[in-house]
């Protein structure tokens, strides 16, 4: 169970440290926590194909309104540390996919390159539901000096994702602070959330979280990173086996 507290959170940088804690700090007070058989030998894995050695960690829960909760951490060389974090909803609830990245160079003063953190849309229309929109507009606004932009892919996202390059202590705290909240938002919610009256509504939520998975599996930049260490079918199951599989 404690693979993560034990071996290499207390070596990545300062602002995944933190927000590892905090989202299983908000996953352990809010939900109901049951063990989430990870598939294979997919718990712990080390690859080192082209010289560089990537090391992943992964820990999964589940609970009654979340089919997986899944926190990755991951250390690329000397060079990069990496948090991967989505919440999967049950099928039978119309949920949004809570979803956070952050990549950064290593050390405690490195470089935060990414920080991005959303709570996407799964409806057709791509519209989050209301009591969601109305929780994150009430929010105090925040500055960034570095916004990022999109990829084309990131369409998935909702108009409350935050991407930015984080520039100074404020800003990493600043982002850590709204994640929390997307967080908090998003439990009082699920713990609100009411099944779902039919089939058609739970396959049109099948499938937006299916689309979700299906563009985020079209981010190269993780894809090259998984290829060069662990080749190119490898990264292709991880991929759709435990980042991003599609919901069953
Ligand atoms: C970007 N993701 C990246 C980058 C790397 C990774 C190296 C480029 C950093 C940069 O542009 O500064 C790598 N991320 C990984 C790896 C894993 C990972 C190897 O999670 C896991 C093993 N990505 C997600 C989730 C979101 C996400 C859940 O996994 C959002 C909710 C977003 N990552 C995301 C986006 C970019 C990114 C939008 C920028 C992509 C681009 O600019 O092209």
């Amino acid at each position: 169970m404690s693979t993560v507290e034990h071996s290499f959170k207390s070596q990545q940088h300062p602002l995944i440290r933190s927000l590892a804690n905090s989202i299983e700090q908000a996953w352990q007070q809010n939900l109901e926590l049951s063990p989430y058989q990870i598939p294979g030998d997919l718990g712990y894995v080390e690859g080192a194909l082209e010289g560089e050695r990537l090391m992943i960690e992964n820990r999964c829960y589940q609970t009654p309104k979340f089919r997986k909760l899944h926190l990755e951490l991951a250390q690329v060389g000397n060079t990069l540390d990496i948090l991967h974090c989505v919440m999967f909803p049950n099928p039978n609830y119309a949920l949004p996919i809570f979803g956070a990245d952050i990549v950064a160079s290593r050390g405690e003063k490195g470089a935060v390159s990414a920080a991005i953190v959303d709570l996407s849309p799964v409806s057709s229309d791509l519209s989050l539901p209301s009591a969601y929109q109305m929780a994150l507009a009430n929010l105090p606004d925040l500055q960034f000096s570095q916004p990022r932009a999109l990829p084309e892919w990131g369409n998935i996202f909702s108009n409350f994702c935050l991407f930015i390059r984080p520039a100074n202590a404020q800003e990493a705290d600043a982002f850590l602070s709204r994640v929390q909240d997307f967080l908090t938002i998003h439990c009082r919610f699920a713990d609100q959330a009411v099944p779902a009256q039919s089939e058609a509504d739970i396959a049109s939520i099948r499938s937006g979280q299916n689309h979700y998975c299906t563009m985020q599996r079209q981010n190269d930049k993780t894809r090259r990173i998984l290829e060069k260490s662990f080749g190119t079918e490898w990264a292709e199951r991880y991929l759709t086996t435990l980042l991003f599989d599609s919901a069953a």
